[in-house]
């Protein structure tokens, strides 16, 4: 347990008995203070994107056989960031902030190359907890949308999670859809209190364009002991000819062939993550999430338990009385950038060429989400013109209740 003092020792000990009787709801699990994080879930939809000439690198092949590739290696590009960059930077995997509803994280990425990417992430539902997302870079004309939940069981000594929701990018110049799955997951090192993240089973990116990518990921023990391994498939939906293989190690690098001979490859080591920008703290809503986290951040940073649980707690609470007050009105709350919608036939329309390629797949329920949702550009424009800032008024006077309004300058 590296250097772990002797009562973190035991307060690690007792955590592991308590997920033994795990219920699967993740938000509930009391976790000891040093594997708490200061980062809430609402964060991570910024994984995707950490790379953004690799996200719009697709826009530039007109061989639609070569986007299918770029959309695949952009892909796999993000995994690094998405499931290990706490235990690269922390030392261990951490405990997120469980989000609240209506919880913003917004900002940007800037490239000389790229242009700008924009990242709008959005908290549409506390129970169960979901995330939407909505990535999109105007220069190159590719969007990214998705939302997920997590599903969370004990058993072996590790917590295994099975995500919900699906993510979908647009090449609005080739009016092109991809369709992605996303993995299943477990945590390793439970018992040597360093869990880490290691990816499941296999995921799918499914074209309009008839391309087909399986991706089959594989942990330490398994063929090559290593761990973070995967082995990725291109085809043309329908057809057995593989016309790319991918393999390596989504925490490192991977090399790209073409039957037995290798046309590329990418490494972490030489592709260095693009800096967020997010506005300064005293210029964010009281929705966003580093000004509405700020004093449990900081008391996590401190390592004060005491206050951490006190912060916390005033936002849970502020949070139930704002459900009760909209309860009592009749207004329920309104998320500002997404909307649940009833059926997606773009969705469909993919979900429909997997099966037609004879890999039987289906989508989750939407109950399990509160529903299927979408960027909404409607409200995306409203609020981007300031249409809608008299609601907005009104939205965030509510809220500054609903959040205890962080002071930014505490
Ligand atoms: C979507 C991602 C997701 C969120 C995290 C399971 C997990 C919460 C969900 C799935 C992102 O796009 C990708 C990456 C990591 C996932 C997290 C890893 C993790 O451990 C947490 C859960 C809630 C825990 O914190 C369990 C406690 C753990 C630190 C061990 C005790």
């Amino acid at each position: 347990m590296g250097r772990k003092t002797g009562s973190a020792r035991s307060t690690w000990a007792s955590f592991l008995k308590s997920i033994a009787s795990f219920n699967g709801d993740l938000a509930s699990m009391t976790a000891p203070p040093f594997i708490l994080g200061k980062t809430s879930l609402v964060e991570y939809s910024a994984y995707w994107t950490e790379h953004p000439k690799l996200f719009v690198a697709p826009a530039k092949e007109s061989d639609p056989e070569k986007r299918a590739l770029a959309v695949l290696t952009w892909f796999l590009s993000t995994l690094k960031q998405q499931y290990s960059s706490r235990s690269e930077k922390l030392g261990s995997e951490k405990k997120p902030l469980n989000p609240f509803l209506g919880e913003l994280f917004l900002g940007h990425w800037d490239d000389g190359e790229a242009g700008r990417t924009e990242l709008i992430s959005e908290q549409v539902s506390h129970h169960p907890p979901v995330t939407a997302y909505s990535i999109f870079n105007e220069k190159h004309g590719v969007r990214l949308q998705g939302y997920n939940g997590q599903k969370a069981s004990f058993s072996s000594m590790t917590i295994t999670v099975k995500q919900v929701g699906s993510a979908r990018l647009h090449i609005d110049a080739y009016d092109e859809d991809y369709f992605i799955t996303l993995p299943a997951l477990h945590i390793e090192g439970l018992v040597y209190g360093t869990p880490y993240v290691e990816l499941e089973r296999s995921t799918v990116i499914q074209s309009s364009s008839g391309y087909f990518a399986k991706i089959e990921y594989t942990g330490k023990g398994w063929v090559s002991g290593k761990k973070n391994c995967f082995t990725a498939t291109l085809q043309k939906t329908g057809s057995k000819e593989i016309l790319y293989t991918v393999s390596g190690q989504w925490t490192d690098s991977f090399t790209i062939k073409k039957g037995k001979t290798e046309v590329a490859s990418f490494s972490h080591k030489t592709n260095s993550t693009a800096a967020l920008t997010l506005r300064p703290l005293e210029e964010q809503d009281p929705l966003e999430s580093r000004r509405a986290w700020a004093k449990v951040a900081a008391a996590i940073e401190r390592g004060d338990y005491d206050d951490t649980g006190v912060e916390k707690s005033k936002i849970e609470n502020a949070q139930r009385e704002l459900r009760k007050k909209e309860k009592a009105d009749g207004i329920p709350w309104e998320t500002r950038y997404f909307s649940a919608v009833g059926e997606h036939p773009v969705v469909d329309g993919l979900v429909g060429l997997i099966n037609k390629g004879s890999s039987p797949f289906s989508l989750d329920d939407p109950a399990k989400t509160n529903g299927l949702w979408v960027f909404d550009e409607k409200k995306y424009r409203d609020i981007k013109s300031g249409k809608k800032n008299a609601d907005l008024k009104a939205v965030v006077e509510k809220v500054e209740v609903a959040t205890v309004h962080a002071p930014a300058s505490e």
